[in-house]
């Protein structure tokens, strides 16, 4: 949501219109990554911190350090239990700053934290971190994942017991310098009339360290079976990929950035191509939106996160949880945040 609007938002009677309210309350979360792990649920998101740092369109003001997982016991609890910290910055040997949003995956006893960070030299590339316990903490690799870049890093184990992970963020998350996995400082978004940049994939190995393919740019494709453009801001993929299986369909989902949506698009395999079905959240108090949806008993959640309890801070936002419906036909209905 643009700053202009927020100066407008009486945030007496918010709580009341929203949806749902914050899950942690004593510091702020964001970008949660939801996933139930052994029947209980975890949720791993951005721990933000005012770090200090002025405003600008790379968020350089998004300065966290570290991460703590949360967990709930039930989908009905009202607050998330902070189990405390699980992995600092400065125990990983080739980050400098800006832990951005993580995501976590199981595999065999063993849970594998993912997380951007820049270098020294102010490029984001993504980590792996591991633990015995869901919770941390998190043992880092020394080196970032190979030929990983940007940010936002999701990891969906599809049925078959293969895992990806889908990453990539235009503007502060840098997508826009890379063409076919290639840096060049030259690089720019596309102009508004050229295909639009998609989020990267890559297939994950078995030791879910390393890439074991070279990564691939997703494709997502409107109505009539055309790629989205650059232009088509209110539709095209900005950051915060996710990727969940729903009736037997991949149901990709991303923030469409500057236009402060989350939206989704349909495949029939981990690697598209998608189509573009609609949206699932609308604006958010605060200029980011994230999220990630979960299956939980049965039923379906988005967790997702706004500013409204910083009153309109945009980088310090908290987490929530509201539940999501399908219809008949597999589209999801669009949840509007706050009721009026
Ligand atoms: O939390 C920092 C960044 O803001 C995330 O990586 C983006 O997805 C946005 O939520």
């Amino acid at each position: 949501m643009p700053e202009e609007s927020i100066e407008k938002i009486d945030f007496s009677t918010l709580d009341e219109k929203a949806i749902s309210q914050p899950l942690v309350k004593h510091i702020y979360t964001a970008d949660p990554s939801a996933h139930v792990f052994n029947g209980k649920i975890y949720i791993y998101p951005s721990h933000d911190v005012d770090a200090g740092i002025p405003f600008d369109d790379d968020g350089g003001h998004f300065g966290m350090e570290d991460y703590h997982v949360f967990s709930m016991d039930t989908i009905e609890d009202k607050e998330a239990k902070d189990n405390g910290l699980a992995l600092h910055v400065k125990d990983v040997k080739w980050a400098e700053k800006q832990m951005w949003a993580p995501d976590a995956a199981h595999k065999d006893g063993k849970y594998y934290l993912y997380f951007p960070a820049k270098r020294p030299d102010g490029i984001f590339q993504i980590g792996v971190a591991v633990s015995d316990s869901p919770v941390g903490p998190f043992f880092p690799e020394p080196e970032a994942i190979k030929g990983s870049y940007t940010i936002d890093p999701a990891v969906f184990e599809d049925e078959d017991g293969k895992y990806y992970m889908y990453f990539g963020g235009i503007w502060g998350g840098q997508l826009q310098k890379y063409r076919k996995n290639k840096f060049a400082k030259e690089n720019e978004e596309p102009s508004a009339n050229e295909v639009a940049l998609g989020p990267i994939m890559a297939l994950l190995s078995d030791d879910m360290k390393e890439f074991a393919e070279e990564p691939k740019e997703l494709k997502i494709l409107d109505e009539n079976g055309n790629e989205l453009l650059a232009g088509d801001n209110d539709r095209r993929f900005f950051e915060a990929s996710w990727m969940h299986k729903y009736n037997g369909k991949y149901y990709f989902s991303y923030s469409t950035g500057d236009t402060h949506f989350i939206c989704y698009a349909i495949g029939d395999n981990p690697y598209g191509p998608f189509i573009y079905q609609g949206r699932i959240l609308n604006p958010v108090i605060g200029w980011t939106s994230h999220h990630s949806i979960c299956e939980v008993e049965g039923e379906w959640y988005l967790f997702y996160h706004d500013s409204s309890l910083s009153k309109g801070v945009t980088h310090l936002r908290s987490i929530k949880v509201a539940k999501i419906n399908y219809h008949e036909d597999g589209s999801i209905e669009t949840l509007d945040p706050y009721s009026d």
